[in-house]
């Protein structure tokens, strides 16, 4: 089929039984629909002109309809060696998210961004007016869905019903996107007996290439890669994607509802929206700690919210691994839920050696993009060298014939597994509970190669907030940054902040109130490596070591010694036997006192510069005294 022409709605269902203006609703009862929710949908109509509606419900037959014509169209390809997955090639000039592209519109500019100092250019959330945006807006989206068919998906973000959870519904012109948002959320019709008076979250999607298109189509994968914008109007609970169909650009649930509008409800009603995945460790005495852990994009999140111990007696359970909604109850313990419904995971460097509860989580009803394609109907990806016969001919990401040792890479570095969190074999009974899980520690990470040691513990809850201020990491495939420089990502958030990052900081630091058990905060790094390049630490399953030192902290032991920085292991208070090599201690500890000199003043000035007068004063506070520290040293 041409991407030109119309998908055959009409023919197979043939019940244009209602009609929308001059729309014809292809499925589903759109009087069925709240009124605020059909209001929305007929606004949108106008301005987006598609040729039918489509109401999803997320069932199983919707899904198969659906997986059926992007088989037909091309789009999707049947991995014939598992069962009900495909693998889906996007256009190459789409393959990330895009965070230049990446909006926030209020009335007043400084609920956005922080206050810059003149010169310099605000990494922390870009803040167009409404005005501006309102331009960009009318330049894109009338008759953006002309030819094509506007699915209109109703979904919860947590368990349908938990009063942490909370409703959206998503239009977009893009099936690729109802098939993930399925997985990736809560589709159910459902939503709307617990909606009441609630606000929902409107959430606009088109992949901008109405019919007929202008821009020629590669893979079957319609976008606008010159003109994506993602717009968000926090105050009207409002997104609004234009020209991606990927990822976190076109699954609103997840990046833009989940962290950038949530963050300012959070902040509205005293919780916390974080980019954070949770897990529970289960000791050998049977004690269970629940943790959160921020690590910037494609550092780790999923791999620790899923791994396998190599300690015996330990057991971990995962609850999600890459969001978490977070709220002190009445008795002031934090509880928390995954507002997701499935993985989004990073597919290179998962294996069955890395992160087997992923690899099992994947093995049916899984959608690949932009992972290569072995000649047996399997996936392949960079780290699968040893789980594949070595002769087994591939075609890359790019439809390149390809074999192992050959030059290039075969999957994109950015490529994704998506499947449905309820088939990982460690999801904790407790995912879905809603009241969520007591956490009782937050960690904060990022890809460190030099000067920060594999785990501390911060002083106090503002020393905590302030480490977590100070997060740095190498930038990854996951946007759209080239090479690897340090990049600032504070709280892991830098990318999802949804307002004014000093702001967010006081949000924080206000959430410590009497009564409350605050979680202990820590910072750990599994990426510092030796001068040959080498990681000193062998991670992955092995963090358990560094996870036991953390949930004894929690449970009081005298284990840590005080440095500048924060509490650091006694010696040997980490269970270092049973490793394949041995680790060396004093290097993955050592802090040299002029890369803390350097880090400490550039963190200084990187607060001042970027979030100025809104930085609150204690945390600049803790800075000086650290400096003071390494001083002394
Ligand atoms: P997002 O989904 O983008 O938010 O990423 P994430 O934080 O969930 O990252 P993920 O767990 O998918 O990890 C991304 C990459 O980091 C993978 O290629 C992993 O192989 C690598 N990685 C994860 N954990 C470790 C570790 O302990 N040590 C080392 N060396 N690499 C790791
Ligand atoms: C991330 O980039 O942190 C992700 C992937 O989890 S995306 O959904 O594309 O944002
Ligand atoms: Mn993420």
């Amino acid at each position: 089929m041409s991407d030109n022409e119309e998908e055959p709605f009409m023919e197979v269902h043939e019940i244009v039984t209602q009609k929308l203006g001059h729309i014809p609703v292809a499925k589903g009862d759109f009087k069925k629909l709240p009124s605020k929710v059909q209001k929305w949908v007929i606004h949108s109509v106008n301005i987006c002109q598609p040729r039918a509606i489509y109401i999803c419900d997320g069932s199983k037959p919707e899904a198969d309809e659906v997986t059926h014509k992007l088989l037909e169209r091309g789009t999707l390809t049947k991995l014939t060696k598992y069962e009900e997955c495909y693998l889906c090639r996007t256009d190459p000039s789409d393959v990330a998210r895009v965070e230049s592209k990446t909006w926030i519109t209020t009335p007043e500019k400084y609920d956005t961004v922080p206050h810059v100092r003149e010169g310099v250019k605000g990494i922390l959330g870009q803040w167009m007016s409404p005005h501006d945006m309102k331009k960009e807006i009318d330049e894109r989206f009338p008759g953006c869905m002309k030819g094509r068919t506007m699915y209109v998906i109703p979904f919860s973000m947590g368990p349908i019903g938990s009063p942490l959870s909370k409703i959206g519904v998503q239009l977009t012109d893009s099936n690729y996107v109802l098939l993930c948002m399925r997985i990736m959320t809560r589709v159910s019709p459902r939503v709307f007996e617990f909606m009441g008076d609630h606000d929902f979250v409107k959430c606009l999607h088109s992949v901008g290439c109405p019919r007929p298109v202008e821009r020629k189509v590669i893979n079957h994968w319609p976008c606008n890669p010159d003109n994506v914008i993602i717009a968000h109007f926090p105050e009207e609970r409002k997104v609004k994607s234009y020209g991606s169909g990927y990822g976190g650009n076109s699954l609103l649930g997840k990046k833009c509802f989940a962290l950038r509008i949530a963050s300012v409800i959070a902040r509205d009603e005293g919780w916390m929206a974080e980019h954070m995945l949770i897990m529970s460790v289960t000791d050998p005495n049977g004690k269970e700690t629940f943790i959160a852990a921020a690590f910037p994009s494609a550092c780790g999140k999923t791999n620790l919210a899923m791994i396998q111990p190599t300690l015996p007696g330990y057991k971990v359970q995962c609850v999600g691994d890459d969001i978490a909604w977070m709220r002190f109850n009445s008795k002031g313990q934090l509880r928390g839920i995954n507002p997701e419904n499935g993985f989004f995971g990073v597919a290179p460097g998962t294996n069955f050696k890395t992160n087997p509860n992923a690899m099992r989580s994947f093995q049916k009803n899984s959608i690949f993009t932009n992972v290569a394609e072995t000649a047996d109907g399997g996936y392949f990806w960079e780290g699968l060298e040893d789980e594949i016969d070595k002769n087994m001919s591939i075609t890359t990401w790019l439809n390149q014939e390809w074999r192992i040792g050959k030059a290039g890479t075969a999957a994109h570095p950015n490529a994704r597994f998506t499947c449905p969190a309820s088939q990982c074999p460690i999801m904790h009974p407790k995912w879905e509970d809603p009241e969520g899980v007591p956490i009782s520690a937050l960690i904060f990470g990022g890809r460190r190669p030099t000067g920060v040691p594999l785990v501390l513990e911060s002083f106090s809850w503002e020393h905590g907030v302030m480490i977590g201020a100070c997060v740095k990491s190498e930038s990854t495939a996951a946007a759209e940054h080239k090479g690897k420089k340090i990049m600032h990502d504070p709280m892991a958030m830098r990318p999802f902040m949804g307002y004014n990052f000093g702001k967010y900081l006081d949000h924080w630091l206000s959430l410590k109130k009497d009564g409350r058990q605050m979680p202990k905060i820590f910072h750990v790094n599994w990426f510092r490596v030796d001068e040959h390049g080498k990681f000193l630490w062998p991670g992955f399953g092995e963090n358990i070591r560094v996870l036991d030192w953390i949930i004894q902290r929690c449970q009081g032991k005298d284990i840590a010694v005080k440095s500048p920085i924060g509490y650091l292991p006694k010696k040997g208070s980490i269970k270092m036997e049973g490793l394949k090599d041995p680790v060396n201690w004093d290097e993955l500890f050592s802090l040299p006192k002029h890369y803390w000199l350097d880090d400490t003043h550039e963190s200084t000035r990187f607060l001042e510069d970027q979030v100025g007068c809104d930085v609150p004063e204690v945390i600049m506070k803790l800075l000086k005294e650290q400096e003071e520290s390494f001083k002394k040293m």
